[in-house]
């Protein structure tokens, strides 16, 4: 049977990477992100390989969430796989010295909009008691870094949904997953740092980060499971790295 997946923050990074993964191994797919332009690119892409559409929504902002969900075409209402994914750390700065704009991004975003996002679609998998919910936390959900502060508070209310969602829905049928990465080479530093690329560079210099395609893999191989194993949790580690402030570099 074929299987469809809901990817948020497929225009960048993990989510772009996860869906030509999935492309290719013929999932169709829903699509989402804010930016217009490379949801409509990634279509002429990845339509290639399988069924595609796309969906332009601010998880953070309830009213758009529910009204992209309701709008789904109906070949693909059945939703399989439910991946969320989108999410942004926002400045990096002592707790003293925050933005509360910054706070109010993450929260809002990594938080809030993934409960917006699996409240949509959670009822049509228990009522058909079936379904896998693969949330991507961090290593800033299972450990605190100076200056870390609210986006590590916002990753570990991933974490803990993660781990609660496993345990409401247990009853359903429905499989739920957290994979947890440590440095992944993608925009995440340019938005973390409004764009100073060569802070956001620094970053990933001086050893081999993870790329978003490392973290792909994992997730289809996650959602590839036979139906009766569940892989829970995972964290990933670039192999330089051995916690979020312990990095090998040259
Ligand atoms: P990117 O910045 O490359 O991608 C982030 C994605 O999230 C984009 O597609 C963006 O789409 C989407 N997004 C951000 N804000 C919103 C919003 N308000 N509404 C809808 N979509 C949004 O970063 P990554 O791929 O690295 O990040 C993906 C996930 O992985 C995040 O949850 C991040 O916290 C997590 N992560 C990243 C790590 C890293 O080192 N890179 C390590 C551990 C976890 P658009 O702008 O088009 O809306
Ligand atoms: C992204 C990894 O270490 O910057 O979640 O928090 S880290």
């Amino acid at each position: 049977m074929k299987l469809t997946a809901f990817i948020t923050g497929a225009t960048s990074g993990i989510g772009k990477a996860t869906a030509e993964i999935f492309a290719k191994n013929n999932i169709r797919l829903i699509l989402c992100g804010r930016r217009a332009e490379r949801l409509q690119e990634l279509k002429k892409q990845l339509g290639k390989f399988t069924e595609v559409t796309t969906l332009q929504f601010d998880v953070s902002k309830r009213d758009e969430v529910e009204k992209a969900i309701k709008s789904i075409p109906e070949n693909f209402k059945q939703i399989d796989v439910l991946i969320n994914n989108a999410g942004n750390a926002h400045g990096l700065s002592a707790i003293q010295d925050g933005a509360i704009d910054d706070w109010d991004a993450m929260l809002d975003i990594n938080v809030k909009g993934l409960l917006y996002v699996s409240k949509a679609i959670i009822p049509q998998m228990t009522a058909r008691k079936s379904g896998f919910i693969v949330n991507i936390g961090s290593i800033a959900g299972k450990e605190v870094y100076p200056n870390g502060n609210v986006y590590c508070a916002s990753k570990h209310a991933v974490n803990a949904l993660n781990k609660a969602m496993r345990l409401d829905l247990n009853k359903h049928n429905i499989r739920v997953a957290g994979i947890h990465p440590g440095a992944v080479e993608t925009e995440f530093s340019d938005v973390r740092f409004k764009g100073d690329t060569a802070k956001a560079k620094q970053v990933y210099t001086g050893y081999k980060a993870l790329q978003a395609n490392d973290i792909a893999d994992i997730i289809y191989f996650v959602i590839t499971r036979p139906y009766h194993v569940n892989i829970e949790d995972l964290v990933v580690y670039p192999t330089a790295q051995a916690s979020a402030t312990i990095l090998n570099k040259a």
